[in-house]
């Protein structure tokens, strides 16, 4: 039976085409999450040492919030339609019947909970005890677009028992003391602090290509996590990835796809997966390496690094938000023929991401299409 398509609320399948509709984070009561197997802060220079948590300052917030605010408008301005989540009292303690979590984290990154691939939306497991209850944010969204549009796929994954189980215990602690070149050793070997007693993924690890999606293997992303997403989207190709980050967690600061045919990656995170460069090379696509990032250091109680530079958010395959001050970025787009729109967001980083973890695609214009005609065996 043919789709009424004035029904249709969710549709999207690459990160390219024309976008219509997005959902932007918020910053309010956004935590410094208190410690857990599956992370644990030390920002002891800015107020919160090592077991220490609570809301980051409130200034801070109000400061995000007017980004964030500004890029509502601008999506408006170009004629997208933004729906906000629902913020919760993220300073609560949660519980299930396995453990309780002192805190929870905030509503910024909406990325990293929701995967969207056709008119299906999926949320992710998460692997951190103080992200579990996160996807209620986005309840009453989802809620109404599936009230709205018959044809939308309401998914999610199995929820994570998040046990003592699934974490190596005494990681973290040891990981943070580690040194760079260090902490690389643990990439090369894939072994971070989850276990893979059970499927974990942050949905921000998973970059859409059409029938193709990428999903990195990183410190919130095990094996079980990306053969959980390969059962689960029988009609996609789902290819693991990893690349030369020291702590690797969410592809969208590492590679992310621009237009049909192009694509960007960090400069310092080379791809560690050699079928990676040979399936695009073999299917004619350009890989280019991003400027350097316009930020020296990471913003004060950020866990996100410099490269937020490359996190961008396209609003068709010509034209590019980036954050205003990332001015090679915005020059290497440029001359890549892109139209560059600059936003303020540096001020958003403390509150989980930039541009790209922001936002969560609900619509964009097009179909499914097989990017990727010759494939690799085994990859
Ligand atoms: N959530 C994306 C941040 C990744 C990075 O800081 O490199």
């Amino acid at each position: 039976m043919p789709e009424d398509q004035s029904k249709i609320v969710v549709n999207s399948w690459n990160e390219w085409n024309p976008l219509k509709h997005i959902i932007v984070g918020r910053a309010d009561g956004t935590m410094v999450q208190a410690p857990e197997p599956a992370t644990q802060r030390n920002w002891a220079e800015d107020g919160f040492p090592l077991g220490t948590f609570g809301p980051l300052p409130e200034e801070m917030a109000e400061k995000a919030n007017l980004q964030l605010d500004n890029l509502t408008s601008v999506l408006e301005q170009h004629g997208v339609k933004v729906d906000r989540p629902t913020v919760l009292d993220f300073s609560q303690s949660v519980q299930t019947p396995d453990w309780v979590q002192e805190s929870m984290f905030g509503t910024m990154p909406a990325r990293d909970i929701l995967l969207t691939v056709g008119n299906e939306i999926l949320e992710a497991t998460m692997s951190q005890r103080s992200r579990w209850f996160e996807y209620l944010c986005y309840r009453p969204l989802l809620e109404r677009y599936y009230k709205e549009d018959p044809n939308f796929r309401w998914e999610a994954a199995p929820k994570p028992r998040l046990m003592d189980r699934s974490f190596r215990k005494e990681f973290w602690p040891m990981f943070d003391a580690m040194k760079t070149d260090e902490q690389m050793q643990h990439t090369l070997k894939m072994e971070w602090g989850l276990t893979e007693v059970e499927p974990l993924f942050d949905a921000a690890d998973v970059g859409r290509f059409g029938k193709d999606l990428f999903v990195q293997r990183s410190t919130v992303t095990n094996a079980a996590g990306i053969d959980w997403l390969r059962r689960h989207f029988p009609n996609h190709r789902v290819h693991e990835v990893s690349f030369a980050d020291p702590s690797p967690a969410h592809i969208d600061a590492t590679f992310l796809p621009l237009r049909p045919g192009l694509a960007l990656i960090n400069r310092i995170r080379p791809p560690l997966t050699p079928q990676l460069r040979e399936l695009f090379e073999k299917n004619d696509w350009e890989i280019v390496e991003s400027a350097a990032p316009g930020q020296k250091k990471k913003a004060k109680l950020s866990f996100c690094s410099v490269w937020l530079s490359m996190n961008v958010l396209m609003l068709d395959e010509k034209t590019v938000i980036v954050e205003e001050q990332e001015n090679s970025q915005m020059e290497q787009f440029d001359q890549l023929g892109f139209n560059v729109i600059p936003v303020p967001f540096w001020d958003v980083s403390p509150f989980g991401g930039g541009l790209h973890c922001a936002t969560v695609d609900v619509y964009r214009e097009g179909k499914l299409e097989d990017y990727f005609p010759k494939q690799i065996a085994g990859f």
